[in-house]
């Protein structure tokens, strides 16, 4: 339980905000040509956990969800066995698909990328605008995987971090080159509860600083003043706090994580009972677990059952993905 001078968690931090960074129409600039995916075969280097075939109660059974994200109504799931990334895919990882491929993000072809103003490196210039419920959201000129700050940044000494500023497409390229696929949102959220039903984070019920901090995500005052209880501003290496019982690092926190499905806050109330895939159709995919964003105050998406999303080719310095096994 929550101490009792603990704010109330705020379901809605602004029109249409869902903790991550407004989508990339929010920054207007000029729409370009996409770089076509490439279809070379690749080597995945992460890690693998394997989630054998099983039920699970999908959504969210703890009170803490967010009116109008479709947490509810919880619903028993089925999914046959696949094996998932046990972390993050890395910059590291990331960078050999890119040096095999030639591939250029999203970010690249439109020239910048959504920067946390705190995490930003580049100068003033370089700042393309704000989005406007979310001012701490900067359209960065020149932020990109390899410059999560913008210019003046770096991926020199953080190979093990998440790879950032990777859009859902540039996820979708990634696993086409690796003969890998995106999580469905149920696979993430089953193999993120690790094997306990129906608790609202990763290792159970205990909130994220019993005993030790769990998770990265966000202390002190949104957006202005982060004390660093955790240890990190931004990205943590990815095999950081402890794993769950599935052998899964940092589901929840660190950054967000892209999967395969559309978006419908109404989605759970007509799923299918096994294997659903998400809906048919949609503007924005979903994305799970939160990050180092996160603040109890301001956006409580830091559990199992959490759901947030954006278009198909925003990016951000708080956002990657994981992969799942193909078919
Ligand atoms: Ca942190
Ligand atoms: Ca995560």
């Amino acid at each position: 339980m929550r101490d009792d001078d603990t704010p109330t968690p705020q379901g809605d931090c602004g029109p249409n905000c869902t903790c991550g960074p407004p989508g990339r129409q929010s920054f207007t600039l000029s729409v370009p040509t996409r770089t076509p995916a490439p279809t070379a075969s690749g080597t995945h280097s992460i890690e693998q956990a394997h989630i054998p075939a099983g039920t699970f109660l999908m959504g969210d059974s703890s009170g803490d969800r967010n009116p109008g994200d479709g947490e509810t109504p919880v619903h028993a799931v089925r999914l046959d066995a696949f094996d998932i990334d046990a972390t993050s895919v890395t910059n590291d990882a990331f960078a050999a698909f890119v040096d095999a491929t030639g591939y250029r993000t999203e970010a690249e072809e439109f020239g910048f990328s959504a920067v946390f103003h705190l995490a930003r490196t580049a100068p003033d210039t370089d700042v393309l605008g704000q989005a406007p419920s979310t001012p701490w959201w900067l359209g960065v000129k020149g932020a990109d995987w390899r410059h999560p700050g913008g210019a003046g940044s770096s991926i020199d000494e953080i190979g093990d971090h998440p790879v950032v500023h990777v859009s859902h497409n540039d996820a979708l390229a990634y696993c086409a080159w690796a003969g890998r696929m995106l999580p469905t949102e149920a696979q993430w959220e089953y193999a993120a509860r690790g094997g306990l039903e129906s608790r609202k984070y990763p290792w159970g019920d205990e909130e994220m600083d019993e005993g030790g901090w769990r998770v990265n995500i966000w202390q002190g005052t949104f957006p202005t003043v982060n004390t660093l209880d955790d240890g990190f501003l931004t990205t943590a290496p990815v095999r950081t706090f402890e794993p769950n019982g599935y052998g899964l690092w940092q589901p929840v926190g660190n950054v967000w994580e892209w999967c395969a499905d559309w978006f419908d806050a109404g989605y759970y109330a007509v799923s299918p009972d096994e294997n659903p895939g998400g809906p048919a159709s949609g503007t924005s995919r979903v994305m799970r677990g939160g990050s180092f964003l996160c603040h109890i105050s301001y956006c409580n998406r830091y559990r199992n059952s959490a759901r947030s999303q954006n278009t198909p080719d925003s990016s951000m310095s708080n956002g990657g993905f994981r992969t799942v096994s193909g078919d």
